[in-house]
């Protein structure tokens, strides 16, 4: 696919006023959803799909503007370069006003540099490797700051599970397991650095790969190293099918721990019984703990019958209304929004929501929860 690296800059201006002009019906102003929709993650990114759709179909409901807001959706596959092919396209089309993903930190670092060169804002519900807010700070970033997270950062939980492990679970020896992904690398690497500076010890780590399977020779060199407890850094496939076979090898009792990736109704399908007693992160306050969500739920099940919200679709839903907020504020032109965006506070489903000068929520709230295989549940215990 070529790269298309016009300026987008008067397009994008341009929309500001062709949104309303002319004599027929109003031009419709379009957010993009760029996630997973395929794939072993794409149940994560279909719920954000749902939760953008719900907050503009509200928001056309209510005749809030005088113009349609559309959502364009687009399959990032979680693959860094499809992301990067992603965002050419979507700043190509001079409709889109603000962009809601990626979910995937790998995709987000790679996606946010073109979505700068547009620019369009680009605010992730979910990616939570730091640098993917922090490398728009740096010298060779070219462009506008454009990207926002609505989630605390890896290094937030990656110090969380650590204290928890070594203080609540009061284990002295762990061993850590990656994907290798960004994310996963990151998260790792901040669990291990908290840990031992609390006066643990990690003794092992190793490494798996995204799609792998076969985990027999990761669990026979776990067990054989005798941890206290296993810390996994990835998304629910691997984590549950690790888990499953890290039990199935006789490492019945170990403690198992991971991050925001593996806090989904997913690791249930995927590990069965031996998710049982598992601790993941969630980052924030997960949607069925928020009272002030119940409405929402609600209103996303009767929406979309046969599916509830996922883990991050009231970020999503937050999300897509901050953006429709940062219309109703600026207007629908791509820098209008991201301007209004960097100053807006929006109460939503979690409270209020505002970002600091990374872009990043000022919200560092995280909570760890445990399995209960049996009525495939996260309760929370921390
Ligand atoms: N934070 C969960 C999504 C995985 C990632 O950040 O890549």
């Amino acid at each position: 696919m070529s790269r298309f690296r016009g300026p987008a800059l008067p397009a994008a201006a341009l929309l500001a006023f062709s949104a309303l002009a002319g004599c027929g019906r109003p031009r419709a102003v379009k957010i993009a959803v760029a996630v997973p929709l395929t794939g072993d993650i794409g149940t994560e990114g279909q719920g954000l799909r749902r939760a953008v759709q719900l907050a503009v179909d509200e928001a056309n409901a209510s005749h809030r503007f005088r113009f349609p807001v559309e959502v364009d959706e687009f399959d990032d596959r979680a693959d860094p370069r499809e992301a990067v092919n992603v965002a050419d396209l979507i700043i190509s089309d001079p409709r889109i006003v603000a962009v809601v993903g990626p979910y995937n930190s790998g995709c987000a670092l790679a996606a946010a540099k073109i979505y700068a060169e547009a620019p369009v804002a680009m605010i992730t519900p979910a990616a939570s490797n730091p640098d993917v807010t922090l490398q728009q700070l740096r010298a060779d970033w070219r462009g506008p700051r454009v990207v926002f997270r609505a989630v605390p950062t890896d290094d937030v939980q990656g110090s969380f599970a650590a204290s928890f492990a070594y203080q609540r679970l009061r284990r002295r020896r762990v061993a850590v397991v990656d994907d290798g992904t960004p994310y996963a690398v990151g998260l790792v690497a901040r669990f291990s650095q908290s840990f031992e500076a609390l006066g643990g010890r990690v003794i092992l780590g190793l490494h798996v790969e995204p799609g792998q399977r076969d985990f027999s020779a990761v669990a026979a060199r776990l067990k054989a190293a005798r941890p206290q407890a296993v810390y996994f850094g990835g998304v629910y496939t691997e984590a549950g099918l690790l888990l499953s076979q890290m039990r199935s090898a006789g490492m019945k009792r170990t403690p198992f721990l991971a991050g925001d990736g593996a806090k989904t109704p997913g690791l249930f399908d995927v590990a069965g019984a031996a998710a049982d007693g598992a601790y993941v992160t969630a980052l924030g306050t997960p949607v069925e703990l928020l009272a002030g969500a119940k409405g929402f739920i609600a209103r996303y099940e009767a929406r979309f019958p046969g599916d509830v919200p996922r883990t991050y679709d009231d970020v999503g839903y937050d999300v897509a209304n901050m953006v429709l907020a940062a219309i109703a504020r600026g207007g629908p032109g791509r820098t209008r929004v991201l301007s209004a965006l960097r100053r807006i506070r929006y109460r939503g489903l979690s409270g209020e929501i505002a970002f600091d000068a990374k872009g990043d929520t000022t919200n560092r709230t995280v909570t760890m929860m445990r399995a209960d295989a049996r009525r495939k549940r996260f309760v929370a215990v921390r």
